[in-house]
């Protein structure tokens, strides 16, 4: 198989609508969100990015590391498919015709369309950009070449795992398999089978050991590390784990969701640094190159599916509950080997009290299960006293801001409704034998507001304060995510918007060009009393 990297700069141009025939005048990056140009933030509009690409001709696949927010893709001029999945990346077989040089249009827009079945809706609490997010490449393959290869962990005290091979049209007669880069053995093709590591150590975040397996060339790398959750404990090889982190969305003003990988390591690294094990991927499938830093530096990620406080019509709406579906699927398909990922999730704050909330749950749920028998699946619920769905899912998990959205009668303070409302949801779920997690949480300051009023550093400094402690002193708790790592841009054409002063959820510990509140330094010193190691005691 040889694969072409076409990240780099390729022809482009901007039209209002699909009647307006494109003139490639410009030049742009791949990947690149095309609002965040001069002159394009807020703009809707359609970008199109055009290339050539030689190959030795034959069978080809084309992927893309997510884009958004509808984008179709053309090799000479006929269309090879489409993506209306925004950020989950999308693979594309194609016959690539004759040896030589080809043009690949891709044509994407960041229109919302006022359907129920559209994934990305404009009164969600972040801004959907346009462009290409992630890398794009073309590999030319032979059908007998293995496409994909999925390793499940099975035993930590054995190293076994379970090894899925995937070729790309045709089996092949027999399968080479290597483990870190030396000769394993060599078998008939099956589609699945079992293997002992050899000399196998296992994943853990003050361990992150990683190893590698390769299938006739194609290769995949993964950790052995097994996760239970089964009653009140998330534990990890055994160990009882205590999550304490924060939710980040893959945003910065200048790049939009097109964030470079440096940009990344870094957030990442900042994450680390503030002794933080445990990052939320709010709210959409994560790029291969986080989870990929997350597995080296033993950061451990709740990766969960598009969604947004989606309701019933959004549930009933067949397209909508098809496209929910084929998301969760493929976002499990292309982030299954990494050890970093400890919970799969989905509809982010659901309508989960109504009637036909259930079905969409157990449809979703069901699909990741049927995938991936190895981690716990959930979501995010910002209604526990009426929610219908608990017993669909792992974990409870439960976003809230005392402190903050529940503050309208007190000027400034509301530091003190903390802890009696983390009380108050340890007692409800005190009987429920699942882990019980804080996914939300936190207050909004404006960068550079020493008012010490609400919206100040210092009164989000105080609220995280309460927060970090309660966490730690509450037993109940598995952990808590913060929201929320650093400031986003959130909608600009919704009502939400009077509540998001610059065009920003403002709720970031940094902002959004990650430079520290006050909480940031506040909470570290925290963090650094207490002991998040894995091998702690149970
Ligand atoms: C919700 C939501 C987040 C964000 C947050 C807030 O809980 O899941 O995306 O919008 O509220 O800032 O209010």
């Amino acid at each position: 198989m040889k694969t072409h990297n076409l990240n780099g700069l390729w022809d482009f141009a901007m039209i209002p609508d699909y009647k307006t025939h494109p003139v490639y005048d410009s030049i742009m990056t791949v990947p690149g969100c095309f609002d965040v140009r001069p002159g394009q933030f807020g703009k809707r509009e359609i970008g199109c990015y055009r290339r050539k690409v030689a190959v030795s001709g034959g069978r080809a696949m084309l992927s893309i590391g997510g884009c958004g927010l509808h984008a179709e893709f053309f090799w000479d001029d006929v269309s090879i498919g489409k993506s209306v999945l925004p950020y989950t990346p999308e693979e594309f077989l194609f016959d690539a015709g004759a040896e030589g040089e080809h043009t690949l249009t891709i044509i994407t827009d960041n229109f919302v369309r006022d359907e129920p079945g559209e994934m990305f809706k404009l009164y969600y609490d972040f801004y959907g950009f346009g462009g290409i997010y992630g890398d794009v490449s073309l590999s030319e393959f032979a059908s007998s070449d293995i496409r994909r290869v999925e390793v499940i962990p099975l035993n930590d005290k054995t190293g076994t795992v379970k090894i899925r091979v995937e070729p790309f049209e045709t089996a092949p007669e027999t399968l080479k398999i290597c483990f870190d880069g030396k000769f394993f053995k060599e078998i008939p093709f099956a589609k699945e089978l079992t293997c002992d590591v050899p000399e196998f150590k296992l994943w853990s975040p003050d361990s992150p050991n990683l190893h590698t397996v390769s299938v006739n060339g194609t290769s995949a790398t993964f950790g052995i590390r097994i996760l239970e959750w089964k009653g009140q404990q998330l534990k990890l090889n055994g160990k009882p784990l205590k999550l304490l982190g924060c939710n980040r969305h893959e945003s910065h003003p200048q790049f939009g969701a097109a964030t470079p990988d440096n940009l990344i390591l870094n957030d990442l690294l900042m994450i680390k640094q503030q002794g933080f094990n445990f990052i939320r991927g709010s709210h959409y499938a994560q790029k291969e190159i986080m989870l990929e830093i997350c597995d080296r530096l033993g950061l451990m990620v709740w990766d969960e599916a598009l969604a947004w406080g989606n309701r019933p019509e959004h549930f009933t709406d067949k397209t909508f509950a098809d496209n929910q579906e084929a998301q969760c699927r493929k976002m499990v398909r292309n982030s299954i080997n990494h050890p970093s990922i400890i919970i799969w999730g989905f509809l982010n704050e659901c309508h989960s009290f109504d009637e036909t909330a259930p079905a969409m749950v157990s449809r979703l749920y069901s699909a990741i299960r049927e995938l991936d028998p190895s981690r716990p699946i959930t979501y995010a619920d910002t209604y526990p006293e009426k929610n219908i769905c608990f017993d669909l899912v792992d974990i409870i998990a439960v976003n809230n801001y005392p402190g903050w959205y529940d503050v309208p009668d007190y000027p400034a303070d509301g530091t003190d409704r903390i802890r009696p409302k983390l009380e108050k949801f340890a007692e409800q779920f005190k009987d429920v034998p699942k882990p019980l997690i804080m996914s939300e949480i936190g207050a909004s300051a404006i960068y550079g507001d020493h008012s010490g009023f609400r919206w100040s550093e210092e009164y989000q400094a105080d609220v995280l304060e309460e927060v970090v402690n309660a966490i730690f002193d509450i037993e109940r708790y598995t952990g808590a995510a913060i929201w929320m790592f650093c400031d986003a841009n959130s909608q600009l054409e919704s009502l939400l918007a009077f509540g998001r002063p610059r065009g920003f959820n403002n709720k970031g510990m940094l902002n959004e060009f990650r430079k520290p509140k006050v909480a940031w330094n506040r909470i570290n010193n925290l963090i650094k009393k207490q002991d998040l190691k894995t091998d702690r005691k149970s």
